[in-house]
């Protein structure tokens, strides 16, 4: 079949959060995402960059992946001729790093194909081993641990499957401790996003008396003997998150035991071609993995949702409800769960959702088209 880009519009849209994410390392109010149309034939495919609004998480930001888009990847993959969506990752590997950036294009392209070819996205990428996605939630940290408790009771009241909340130092074995007391047998997990050091090994060990199903990325964004050496010491196991950029790193990370789960994370791995490629190592080496989120409104969401149908996605994820992060989101109908925790996986060609384009128009601070 053959696909050719003739037409690629960029697009930068604001959405306000319900309510504030906090993380180690910042605090985000406002979301700030660049949208990414590619146009072949009659069709139209549609990504989203998962990029933060400055570049803590990892190198990226907003207006450093509208640049990379613009001025490198658009001239290199515009009336190029790929045989398969397959083939777009490699077309612009490259670039070094800014794996979000490139990603955008990349599941933009996916989504383009399984409309050519009538498909769900879900099915094109070989996807499929389940009907419904297992769904936790990850809750920020919080002005009060109280605030915490109550947003904790909430969300098990809506049905998700586990609690991920996060950490940082100041706010960590103390407060995970009151958490456990409140709900003694629920599946929890903690998140550092890198804000320890190996030298905080005796702290994070005072985590295992509580029976987490993970710490997610204790250590630096980049580092992955260190997280060999803390594993050596914890009994629970350590997810890897931000160090996982790529299948051959997913492989080096296991074969030195880093870590004994993977979040994986489409734009942090710069697409669906090598998260497939990441999921397939942590298959073939009896680890299990789970979709992450970036606060992603409605298309990227879409997207995760494909990619938890891969079989080796045991574990429940970070991709919830529209509803927890927006007031409105830009895909209809909005993504939402079932009472028992799961999103229901929906057979429309393509990401499986409508788009809302009258209010997509409305959020759009800045649009270029690039043919
Ligand atoms: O580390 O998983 C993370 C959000 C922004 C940046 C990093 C992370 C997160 C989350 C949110 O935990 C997951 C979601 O989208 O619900
Ligand atoms: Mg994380």
């Amino acid at each position: 079949m053959g696909i050719q880009l003739e037409r690629i519009t960029l697009r930068q849209i604001k959405m306000p959060l319900v309510h504030f994410f906090e993380t180690s390392f910042s605090r985000t109010t406002e979301r700030h995402m660049v949208l990414v149309e590619v146009v072949g034939g009659e069709l139209s495919g549609w990504g989203e960059v998962t990029a933060g609004e400055n570049p803590f998480y990892n190198e990226e930001w907003t207006e450093s992946a509208w640049l990379i888009l613009r001025d490198y990847v658009a001239p290199r993959v515009l009336k190029h001729r790929f045989e398969s969506a397959a083939e777009v990752g490699a077309r612009t590997a490259h670039i070094r790093g800014h794996n979000m950036a490139r990603g955008g294009l990349e599941v933009a392209v996916w989504d383009l194909e399984a409309r050519m070819l009538g498909r769900p996205l879900y099915q094109h990428i070989g996807g499929g081993a389940r009907r419904e996605i297992p769904c936790g939630v990850s809750i920020g940290i919080q002005d009060s641990v109280e605030q915490l408790l109550q947003k904790i009771e909430t969300e098990l009241a809506a049905g998700y499957q586990r609690i991920k909340m996060k950490i940082k130092p100041g706010w960590d074995v103390e407060v995970v401790a009151q958490v456990r007391r409140r709900f003694p047998d629920i599946r929890l997990m903690a998140d550092a996003n890198s804000a320890y050091t190996l030298d905080d090994a005796p702290r994070l060990k005072c985590l295992d008396e509580f029976n987490l199903m993970m710490i997610e990325q204790p250590l630096a964004h980049d580092e992955i003997i260190d997280h060999a050496k803390l594993q050596a010491q914890l009994k629970t196991p350590i997810c890897l998150d931000e160090c996982i950029r790529s299948a051959h790193q997913a492989e080096q990370a296991l074969a030195m035991d880093a870590g004994r789960i993977i979040n994986i994370k489409l734009g942090r791995v710069g697409g669906f071609a090598e998260a497939r490629r990441v999921h397939d190592v942590a298959q073939r080496a009896g680890i299990p993995v789970w979709c992450g989120g970036m606060l992603e409104a409605g298309i990227g969401r879409a997207h995760n949702i494909a990619l938890a149908t891969l079989p080796n996605f045991v574990l429940p994820g970070d991709v919830s409800a529209s509803k927890r992060y927006w007031a409105r989101d830009i895909i209809r109908p909005p993504v939402e769960t079932t009472t028992h925790g799961t999103i229901a996986v929906r057979d429309e060609r393509g990401f499986g959702y409508g788009l809302d384009l009258d209010f997509l128009d409305s959020i759009t601070v800045r649009r270029e088209v690039i043919s």
